[in-house]
């Protein structure tokens, strides 16, 4: 039986159920002098590469596209407690990308949900249900203003409704990028450091037009691993981290790390959905 935690909660009940309802939670959550550590660490990092791209999705964890400057986000006390009040105890790091457009850019999605990974026939319709339990969060940690994540509220919870199904046709997964707008679809505009927590099952998209400004946010999943896992769970390619990897990051990155291959050994399940969520991260973040 799982012992009762002595950990205060962050959130109040009110929030709990608001992120629980509407399938989203907006919190302040790093400082100014954070957010201008992680904007160097960024530019920094372009810098050493020599990395040109207008656009880009970095997966920051991974050996070969580290950004080591950043990667101590995932052991932020602020974003873990968020979890742990929203999924449970003994979180897990999953995805962790950083979403990377020039001013000029044109970023646009379809809306969608996060089943892209998972065969059609294989996508269960309980799980848009007030009864599933959802065990994934997923967040975008904005270093600059970032108004390009929409989400349909409550969307998580219920099948897809008329306007919706008109434009998704006779998929849950994703509606074509040039569909109509939806009448629910809310956009959520961020300033650095504000946090947004979101279930991606939810009916949601990156959409930022021709952006105006730089877009630099660092996007991340967890998982507990006191639940079964979303088939969301397993993002990040576990099989990248060598010991010799392992060994080269900060201490607290490198347990984070621990946990995660730790979680994915017990749940071997979501490996084959693994190559099918990195096929849709290269396509849909090329630049254009
Ligand atoms: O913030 C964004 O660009 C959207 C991210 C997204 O839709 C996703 O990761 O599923």
């Amino acid at each position: 039986m799982t012992q009762p935690t002595l950990r205060p909660s962050v959130l109040s009940d009110a929030e709990r159920a608001f992120f629980r309802e509407q399938g989203y939670l907006i919190r302040q959550t790093l400082d100014e002098a954070s957010v201008a550590r992680y904007v160097s660490a960024v530019e920094a990092s372009r810098r050493e590469r020599g990395e040109t791209q207008q656009m880009s999705n970095l997966q920051f964890l991974q050996p070969g596209k580290a950004i080591r400057g950043i990667q101590d986000i995932v052991c932020n006390e602020d974003i873990l407690a968020v979890c742990h009040d929203l999924l449970g105890e003994r979180i897990v790091v999953d995805g962790a990308s950083l979403f990377y457009g020039e001013a000029g850019v044109d970023y646009r999605q379809g809306w969608h949900r996060d089943v892209l990974q998972v065969p059609d026939d294989q996508v269960d319709p309980s799980w848009f249900s007030p009864d599933y339990h959802y065990n994934y969060v997923q967040m975008n940690m904005p270093l600059t203003t970032d108004g390009c994540l929409w989400i349909v509220p409550g969307s998580h919870r219920r099948q897809l409704n008329a306007e919706e199904r008109a434009i998704f046709g006779n998929t849950e997964k994703m509606a074509p990028v040039d569909a109509p707008e939806l009448g629910e679809g809310r956009q959520i505009v961020l300033n650095p450091g504000e946090a947004v927590f979101y279930n991606n099952y939810a009916v949601h998209r990156g959409y930022g037009g021709v952006l105006k400004d730089r877009r630099i946010t660092i996007h991340m999943g967890f998982h507990s691993a006191e639940h079964a896992p979303t088939l969301h769970f397993g993002v990040l390619d576990h099989t990248e981290y060598t010991l010799e990897y392992l060994a080269s990051l900060e201490p607290c990155v490198r347990e984070a790390l621990r946990a995660h291959l730790v979680e994915r050994a017990r749940h071997p399940e979501v490996n084959v959905f693994h190559a099918y969520h990195q096929q849709f991260l290269q396509k849909e973040f090329k630049t254009t």
